[in-house]
């Protein structure tokens, strides 16, 4: 017998006695090598986190419909979350970390002010006129934006528009869940402060410095403003002809970090008619479509995401997605785990 084939039938639990087992359990000890394997699967780890999609046009009459059923008083968050099968729907997951919900506010209305350890970011995904107050800046919300509301950070979401107003929440709350470190805190209406970020650093490489002193905020910049994502795409793809990949990262203008601690994100751009294929690296990845149609290809699956739909993709998963328009770029917001995983050390690229 080799070595490396020695040990890949393990023993069972049914093969220890009855007794054995029940002396174990008195004590709250458990046998290792029965789940061994399930635990530390060979080469490539198991996922839950099933290739899922979810369609906006189907989701959205089911979202209005919850803004007649539950008035803001009786929800506090309106929201529907998009829930991984994979992980079974009660959990509400789209994948180990991260969380998507679709959120809506109708016109004058209010979810009052809270603060929470996950972090959370808002995509922005139809109407006009809500904005999110974060530790006392107020945040316009138009289409596309991007709003963060980082760990412990005071928000609210208030709509002074006419038409209801939907945007995608994404938060890492299935890991700081798991993690024992959920919770929130109720607060007073914010007062609002002078002092927008996303105008202090609306131009890269230029960074405010009152006095000599650089900013002191952990997130100087709350607001990603679409209009400002796309230009940048649209000037990089020009400028750069041969470059695959037309994407940017959301970061801290302050120290060239991911923009969160845990998620990143990311603004993708597809050349009419490309097809980009992303590697399989270990963290799971969210795409949601901010303009044109995709088709994403994930493993086995492929769905074709339109505008405001959103998709999920396992890691240790190769994904291409390709631009289904011939004449016209396509916009693509993307969610992963990815500064998690680097900063556990476990980031692998696989290619
Ligand atoms: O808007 O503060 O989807 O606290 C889940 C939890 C949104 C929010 C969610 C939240 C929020």
């Amino acid at each position: 017998m080799q070595d490396n084939d020695r040990f890949t039938t393990l023993g069972r639990l049914e093969d220890l006695p009855q007794a054995y087992r029940e002396e174990l359990t008195q004590l709250n000890l458990v046998p290792l090598w029965p789940s061994l394997r399930a635990v530390l699967p060979p080469h490539v780890p198991a996922r839950r986190t099933q290739a899922t999609h979810w369609s906006y046009r189907k989701l959205r009459p089911l979202l209005l419909q919850a803004g007649e059923l539950t008035p803001i008083e009786k929800a506090e968050r309106r929201v529907l979350v998009l829930a991984n099968p994979g992980h079974g729907l009660e959990k509400m997951q789209a994948s180990a970390a991260m969380y998507l919900g679709m959120q809506l506010l109708l016109p004058g209305e209010w979810a009052p002010s809270h603060r929470h350890t996950p972090n959370a970011v808002r995509m922005v995904v139809e109407g006009e006129g809500a904005w999110t107050t974060v530790g006392g800046e107020k945040c316009p919300m138009s289409r596309g934006d991007l709003i963060l509301t980082p760990t412990g950070l005071w928000h609210e979401h208030g709509h002074d528009g006419k038409e209801p107003v939907v945007w995608l929440d994404v938060l890492d709350l299935p890991l700081v869940y798991y993690m024992e470190a959920s919770y929130h805190v109720d607060g007073e209406r914010q007062t609002v402060v002078p002092g927008r970020g996303d105008r202090a650093y609306a131009r890269g490489g230029l960074v405010p410095t009152p006095v000599f002193a650089r900013g002191d905020k952990a997130y100087p910049m709350l607001r990603y403003p679409w209009a400002d994502a796309r230009a940048s795409l649209l000037a990089l793809a020009a400028d750069r002809p041969e470059l695959e990949a037309v994407q940017l990262t959301y970061t801290n203008p302050e120290t060239g970090a991911d923009a969160q601690n845990i998620l990143g994100f990311y603004a993708l751009m597809l050349r009419p008619g490309q097809s980009l294929r992303l590697p399989a690296r270990s963290p799971a990845m969210v795409f949601h479509q901010i303009e044109g149609r995709t088709s994403v290809a994930i493993g086995e699956q492929s769905f074709t995401i339109e505008a405001a739909d959103t998709c999920c993709a396992p890691g240790y998963t190769a994904a291409t997605l390709k631009n289904l328009s011939a004449d016209q770029p396509a916009f693509v917001f993307i969610a992963d785990e990815s500064p998690l995983h680097r900063k556990l050390g476990v980031f692998e690229n696989r290619g």
